[in-house]
Parts: C-alpha cells; structure tokens; sequence
C-alpha cells in the first residue's frame, strides 16, 4: 500500500512540559530532516541538532531521531524531534513541518498506517490506546500483554485449529467417493471439545480484560430514602453525594468511579423512583430508569427495618426493573434493627444485609460485585480486550457449535464447511484481517492524536 502524504503531529501531551515531542512520518521525512536538521541524522541515533525555522535561525535545540522505513513505528520513513516542551515551541515546530509539504496526522493515523504497514494489527493497535488510557496497574499489565502480541497469537492458534478442521472437511468435499472417513465422529469430537477449551481459556482472559478496561456499570436504584446516596459515598468513601432525611434528595444522576481490588466499579447513584408530582424530581426517574436499562449490575437499596418482612414487601417494585439485568437487593440500614451483616448468593436475586452509615456488611458486598463480574484479582493473565472481541469471540464459538451439531445429525460437509469459514470470518475481526473500513475509522480516530 502507498501513502503518499507525510503526516506530522506534537505526539506528547498538551500543555507545558520538559520535553515535547514532535513526529512526522512518509515519503518527504528525509528531505524534511535536511532541511530542519542541515543534515539527515545517523539510523536510529539520537543527534543534538538545531530545528532551524524557514529563515536558517534555530527554532529550538534538541534532540533529533531517524527512523529509515521500514524499521520503525509506521513502518514508513519517521524522524522524531526532542524539544523544549513549550506549547509555543512545539507550535512552531509543527508549523514548519507543514510549510516543509507535512500534512497535519489525524488522531491515532501512526497507528493506521503501523496497521497497514503490516506492523501490528488492530487488536494490538487497540491495545497501544488501551495502555495509554489504563486506570489501574492490572489494566496497563492486561495491555501491554495484548500489545505485545499475546491476543493475537491465542487467536491465531484457534484460527490453526479451525483451518485443520477444514482441511479434513474440505478433503471429504474434494473426494465423497473415498472409502476413508476423513472425519469419523469420536475424532471431530476430540477436536471440537479441543477447540472449545481454546476458545474458554481466550474468553476468560478477554473477559477479565474488558472489565479491568471498561469496568462494571453498577446502578444504585431504589424507593426514596432507602440510602442510596450514603451507600454511594460508603463505597467511595467521601461525602460525594448530599445524603438528607428529606425523601426526593437525589435528583441528577451522580457518577463515581472507584477501584475494589483493580477492577474499575462505575458507581451510579439515582433518584429515588416513584410517581413525583414535582417536574425536576420527575425527570430525575426520568433518568434513572434510563440508566438502568445500561447497567451490569443494579444495587436495588430497600431499608432493612421495613422490607425484610418479605418478598411481598418489595417483589411488586421489582418488576419494574429492565429485564435481563442482574439485581442484588441491599437491605440497608441493618444498625436500626441491630441485625448481623450477611450475603447470601443462593436465592434469586441475591441479597446483602449491610449498613451504609457504619459500613457493615460493605467488604460482602465488594465481594459479590467481584464475583458477580466474574473478576479475579491478582495476576490472572488478563488480556486488554473490549466488547467487540468478546463479541466476535462468542459468534465464532456459536458458528462451530452449530456446525459440530449439524455434522452429527446431517453430516451434510458443505454446511459444516461454511460455517467453520464463518467462524474464521469473525475471528478475523478481531486482528483485523476482516475488519470493514468503517470499523477501522471508528478504531483509529478514538486514539489521541499523534499516536
Ligand atoms: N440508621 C441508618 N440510617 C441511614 C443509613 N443509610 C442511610 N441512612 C439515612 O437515611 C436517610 C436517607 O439517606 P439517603 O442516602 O439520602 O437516601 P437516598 O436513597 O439517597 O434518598 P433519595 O436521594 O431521596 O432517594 C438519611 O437520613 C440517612 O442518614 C443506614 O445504614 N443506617
Ligand atoms: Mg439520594
């Protein structure tokens, strides 16, 4: 693929700094560095140089770097400029690589044409934005795992399998008349059970990921007044939201997001729901009843004083709830009926006796939320991975399920072929061997510019 345009942009971050870091990639990088440096810097040295403006007086002195293409990030020719970190400076830096024929780079465009250049793939590329957006040490580990490869290759391995599988079904397709079973029943099945093991170890490994990326939506919802904004503020431990003996207090949707073990909790404390008669109280339900329909998990908060008496108590405001979010009912308040804290997971939906004001009871339900998330901390070889993948994940692995099943019934080779070429279409997504246009776009301009 040839790009023509030589794209430049300031790679660090807004704002004054010690250094500041300007980078230009394409065909006119090495007439450029003459013309900035005097002189095209050694391969891959870093040479004190003086930037000279377009009237031979130094811009700035720094620090200049070489990349002859295709050893370097863009896997296109890349010089890298060291600067004083001065908004100004870099400014006019930038400047001068554009009057020298640069284009201004669109966000994440390095990472484009890293892509295009066959030097990463995009669940790499994906991984470079996930490192630099990491929230906690465990996310920034997760992503340099998938930065490095290791995603990749695990998908790789399953995409080796399925291409096996093929071959033999392929060769059946090729030669219906031959005596010999090229795929006899036990023999697929050792291979599919196989292939399954591959696809759980990968998804847990996602899926731990994407948590510690993306972090768990919990909703905190209930009746007016039962402690929802002071559980907020237990779990955050500050005085975020305005905690009142008044019902109705909470009327805008507060967010906090907290860390419990490494995984990210995004807290959301709502309105207390009922009919309101008042119009901003109103829209409040409005848009808590909206965050709901959004959540992973719902903290439906009942006071324990009250609604512990039985399901009659609070099963009819339940059925309000979206369906197909899991619930965890909070009896709060335990302190005013001098009731131990407890957890118990077995019935449906789960429940937690606590007190938001003492903050008994707090540690179970940090520990149901983990559970609930299917969380694992420590090192549990997490994978930055995001939606998408989890998603592709599970189509391919539906694909061959389908076509394992259809085998035993049918043995009808053309459909299984299909959909084994089916699974690999979606596995493909994830590395970027099948990734339509649209969905790169979206992928590449959520990066930060220069990168
Ligand atoms: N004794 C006791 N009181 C609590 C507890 N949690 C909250 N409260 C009290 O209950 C009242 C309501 O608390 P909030 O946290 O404002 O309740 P809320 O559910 O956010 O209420 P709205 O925003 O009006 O829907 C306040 O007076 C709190 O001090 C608890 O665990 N024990
Ligand atoms: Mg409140």
């Amino acid at each position: 693929m040839v790009l023509l345009d030589t794209i430049a942009a300031i790679a660090s971050a807004p704002g004054r700094g010690a250094v500041g870091v300007i980078r230009a990639s394409g065909p006119k990088v090495p007439h450029i560095a003459v013309a900035i440096l005097a002189c095209l810097p050694p391969p891959r040295m870093a040479q004190v140089a003086d930037f000279l403006g377009g009237d031979g007086e130094s811009i700035d002195r720094g620090l200049a770097l070489y990349f002859p293409a295709p050893a370097s990030y863009t896997g296109e020719d890349v010089l890298e400029l060291q600067a004083h970190g001065g908004p100004l400076i870099l400014d006019l830096l930038l400047k001068r690589l554009l009057e020298l024929g640069c284009r201004m780079a669109k966000a994440g465009e390095f990472s484009e044409r890293a892509f295009l250049n066959g030097k990463i793939d995009i669940a790499q590329a994906e991984a470079i934005a996930d490192l630099i957006d990491a929230g906690s040490a465990a996310a920034a580990r997760a992503a340099v795992r998938s930065m490095q490869g290791e995603f990749s290759r695990h998908i790789g391995t399953l995409q080796a399998q399925i291409t096996e599988l093929r071959t033999l079904v392929e060769a059946a397709i090729d030669f219906p008349d031959e005596e010999i079973d090229f795929l006899p029943g036990t023999a697929l099945g050792e291979r599919v059970a196989k292939l399954f093991m591959g696809f759980d170890a990968i998804t847990d490994a996602a899926r731990q990921g994407a948590l510690l990326r993306e972090g768990l939506n919990v909703v905190i919802a209930g009746k007016p007044n039962a402690g929802k904004s002071s559980l907020l503020n237990r779990l955050v431990g500050e005085e975020i939201a305005i905690v009142a003996d008044q019902p109705g207090t909470t009327r805008d949707v507060l967010r906090q997001q907290v860390h419990v073990d490494g995984l990210p909790l995004n807290l959301i404390d709502t309105a207390g729901l009922r009919a309101a008669d008042d119009a901003v109280e109103a829209e409040g339900v409005r848009r808590a009843r909206s965050e709901l329909r959004q959540a992973d998990r719902v903290l439906y908060v009942l006071d324990a004083a009250v609604d512990a008496r039985g399901p009659s108590n609070w099963r009819a405001e339940l059925g309000d709830m979206p369906p197909g979010v899991p619930i965890t009912l909070v009896f709060n308040k335990i302190d005013l009926i001098a009731a131990p804290a407890s957890l118990d997971e077995s019935c449906e939906p789960a429940q937690v006796f606590l007190s938001a004001k003492t903050g008994e009871g707090l540690g179970l339900l940090r520990s149901h939320l983990k559970r609930g998330a299917g969380y694992r901390s420590g090192e549990s070889g997490a994978l930055s991975a995001r939606r998408r993948h989890l998603d592709a994940l599970n189509r391919a692995r539906a694909c061959i399920a389908r076509a394992a099943e259809n085998w035993r019934s049918t043995r009808a080779v053309e459909f299984f072929a299909e959909d084994l070429r089916t699974a690999q279409l979606a596995l493909g997504e994830i590395t970027g061997e099948m990734t339509s246009d649209d969905l790169l776009g979206e992928i590449f301009r959520s990066f930060c510019i220069g990168k």
